[in-house]
């Protein structure tokens, strides 16, 4: 007999791609953002810092590019180094969303962690996958 381990967690078993963005190097809150994450019980399955260059820039904000305020988001995560992380658990997709709040600052709620510790719509410290094909095409930019 023994251990049976739990199938919807099985079932759910995802990996996620953040970004701890400039402003979060800069205001050194790495330490700080990864134990909420390690906290929640998420795994870090890789880590990495990294400066961006344009080049990457555009292939992970790939449906902004052509956007009008591309180039400034450009700007600011090329602005400094990013620590990029691939994150695993349960359902990891969604649990690392919940964590970094909404994506403007000024209205993500306390307790999560752009609610905690930014008003900004840009500088909002955290990028996390929205969804699986984009957990899979972000892993394979920073780690593939
Ligand atoms: P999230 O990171 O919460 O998934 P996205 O992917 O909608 O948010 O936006 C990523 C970044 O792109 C934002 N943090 C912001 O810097 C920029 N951005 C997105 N939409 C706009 C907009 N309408 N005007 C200005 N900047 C935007």
């Amino acid at each position: 007999m023994g251990f049976r381990p739990n199938q919807q967690t099985q079932r759910n078993m995802e990996k996620t791609l953040v970004l701890l963005k400039p402003d979060a190097c800069r205001r050194k809150l790495i330490g700080e953002i990864i134990a909420r994450f390690e906290r929640k019980g998420l795994e870090i399955a890789a880590m990495r810092m990294m400066f961006l260059t344009p080049e990457i820039a555009k292939r992970h904000y790939v449906e902004h590019v052509a956007k009008p305020f591309y180039p400034e988001l450009e700007a600011y995560i090329t602005s400094g180094p990013v620590v990029a992380m691939i994150l695993q658990g349960p359902s990891a997709i969604s649990a690392v969303r919940s964590l970094a709040g909404p994506t403007d600052g000024l209205l993500a709620p306390p307790g999560t962690i752009r609610g905690d510790y930014s008003m900004s719509y840009r500088m909002n410290l955290v990028h996390a996958s929205d969804g699986p094909e984009a957990a899979e095409r972000e892993i394979a930019i920073f780690f593939g």
